[in-house]
């Protein structure tokens, strides 16, 4: 048996797979873990309807009942967003979910392990994991930096929090080989926030660039993936000072509770849609929308490739 024994792929992404057009991963963290319920309900259909108003199939990926779902129907949806007994699965958990039948939620790492499992190139998030402020002493650094060194997929993200150390997860970024390309920026984005005060590798002209450089990786077989820097729209965005300053009091509470490991990200999380009145939610929920449709894009370009 191989991993392809495990793998549920809906049979619409499986039709556009076989015929080279363009497929988007979505992740379900941030479903379970990363917004409340019933507005992650609300999101989830959008983000899939904002895929294929821009002519690609989304394909969502969870661990359920011992299979890797690569693309999930209502129900399912409707279950991780209700996300009760829903963990929250890396790669160190994902042998244990399949084998014990729980269900999960994938992270940024795990829902590329899935795209790469299922041949999808492109994945759209809204912002991944990385090294976590004090890490050089904690040692907490998101197994998304790892995965994206390791595994061929290409990652939209609006960046990453400020709950983050940004600067020292870039570094992680080129210690592992990844390219992180801005799509028509220098700045790499602090979700939130268009800048974040911190340039990316590269400003990618459009997507068209960005399916260019994505398809020579693959032409040469260069195992790591690429991150993508999508800028919230300004007209959603937030002030970087006033963030910073919500973020502290997330840390504090953080530190106070003693949460660390694996609940820390889902923790500061619900503390800043908390502590910002939801403003935080509305943003996150554009910003995240914002990906999908230039991760769509990009899958539509390098289906012309
Ligand atoms: N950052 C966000 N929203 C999220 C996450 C991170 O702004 O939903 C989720 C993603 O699924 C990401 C994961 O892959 O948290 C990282 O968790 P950790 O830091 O425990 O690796
Ligand atoms: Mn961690």
């Amino acid at each position: 048996m191989n991993y392809r024994d495990y793998l549920d792929i809906k049979p619409e992404v499986a039709e556009a797979l076989a015929a080279g057009k363009p497929v988007v991963a979505l992740e379900s963290t941030i479903l379970s873990h990363g917004m409340p319920y019933p507005q992650n309900l609300e999101f989830a259909a959008k983000v899939e309807e904002v895929v294929r108003s821009e002519g690609a199939v989304p394909a969502t990926m969870a661990l359920i009942g011992g299979r890797i779902k690569v693309g999930l129907d209502e129900a399912a949806l409707e279950v991780m967003c209700k996300a009760e007994n829903v963990g929250k699965v890396s790669r160190r958990d994902f042998a244990v979910y399949l084998a014990e039948k729980k269900t999960g939620a994938t992270t940024v790492a795990t829902t590329m392990m899935c795209a790469n499992f299922a041949g999808i190139k492109v994945f759209a998030t809204g912002g991944i994991g990385g090294v976590h402020r004090h890490g050089e002493v904690t040692m907490d650094v998101s197994a998304d930096l790892q995965e994206l060194g390791n595994t061929p997929v290409c990652v939209v993200c609006a960046g990453c929090k400020q709950i983050l150390d940004i600067g020292r997860t870039l570094e992680y970024l080129e210690t592992m080989g990844v390219p992180v390309l801005g799509n028509r920026t220098g700045d790499f984005p602090a979700f939130y926030c268009p800048k974040s005060g911190y340039k990316v590798d590269y400003a990618a002209k459009d997507e068209a660039d960005i399916a260019r450089i994505l398809k020579t990786s693959s032409d040469l077989g260069l195992k790591g993936g690429m991150l993508v820097g999508n800028p919230v729209p300004e007209e959603y965005a937030m002030d970087f000072d006033y963030m910073e300053g919500i973020i502290q009091q997330a840390l504090a509470e953080a530190e106070e509770k003693g949460v660390r490991g694996k609940e820390i990200t889902p923790f500061l999380l619900a503390k800043v849609v908390e502590l910002t009145g939801g403003d935080s939610l509305a943003t996150n929920i554009q910003l995240a929308l914002n990906n999908a449709r230039c991760a769509a894009k990009i899958a539509a370009e390098l289906a012309k490739l």
